[in-house]
């Protein structure tokens, strides 16, 4: 039996990324799973709730750092039994996140190479999709959670492009990257975009049973 896909959405907050990975994973008929990070469900994962809903919890940024990181290395091991049972595996988040939004920070010491490094091993996604809106990137009213503001989000939005030309190749980049702009989109139409661009690379057949690696 072939293995699954592993399929990732990235992006901002607040650009529809949760909302795309469950009608993804509804639409593969169940024969998916929804894996989104953070988990905020473990108990890491609350641990990285409390860090980010309550301002007045302090922790040092290489701390949360490592969280987030272990709270992917926590499930590592589901979504590759998951995906060995031929089923799709959907992320919603997942390393690339990791990396921008600490080295957003600007922390002296937490570089690229430093915010990368644990996470090397986890699986690679087969396809991933980045999601931008430039209406949500320039409103100036976010959210309440740490991270939400516009002047770090378009930190992090340079963070992005600047990780995926640091560590990846620019053929995977051609081969496993899809760039969707949803500004005055609906949720349908991002939804037929990321749909068909996913048949076209089952269709291309670009990956293999070998399980790619950060
Ligand atoms: P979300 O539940 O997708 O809204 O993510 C919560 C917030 O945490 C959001 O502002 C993005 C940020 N975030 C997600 N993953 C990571 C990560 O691995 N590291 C850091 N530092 N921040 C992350």
């Amino acid at each position: 039996m072939p293995r699954g896909l592993l399929v990732l959405i990235e992006g901002l907050d607040r650009t529809g990324k949760s909302t795309q990975a469950a009608k993804l994973v509804e639409s593969l008929n169940n024969n998916a799973r929804l894996v989104k990070f953070p988990d905020r469900t473990t108990p890491i994962g609350k641990l990285i709730n409390q860090y980010l809903v309550e301002s007045e919890t302090q922790l040092m940024d290489q701390a949360i750092h490592l969280l987030f990181s272990a709270n992917r290395w926590e499930v590592a091991e589901t979504i590759r039994a998951t995906l060995l049972e031929g089923r799709t595996v959907v992320m919603d988040r997942f390393v690339y996140s990791g990396i921008a939004y600490s080295a957003a920070k600007s922390v002296p010491g937490m570089d690229l190479q430093w915010c990368a490094q644990p996470d090397k091993g986890l699986l690679k996604p087969d396809l991933t999709f980045f999601l931008s809106n430039s209406q949500t990137e320039q409103r100036a009213g976010f959210g309440d959670e740490r991270y939400e503001s516009s002047s770090f989000q378009s930190k992090v939005r340079q963070e992005f492009e600047i990780i995926f030309n640091t560590f990846e190749s620019p053929d995977y980049i051609k081969n496993h990257m899809v760039f969707l702009t949803t500004t005055g989109k609906t949720i349908d139409e991002v939804h037929v975009m990321i749909d068909s661009a996913l048949k076209k690379f089952i269709q291309k057949g670009i990956y293999n049973e070998d399980f790619m690696y950060f």
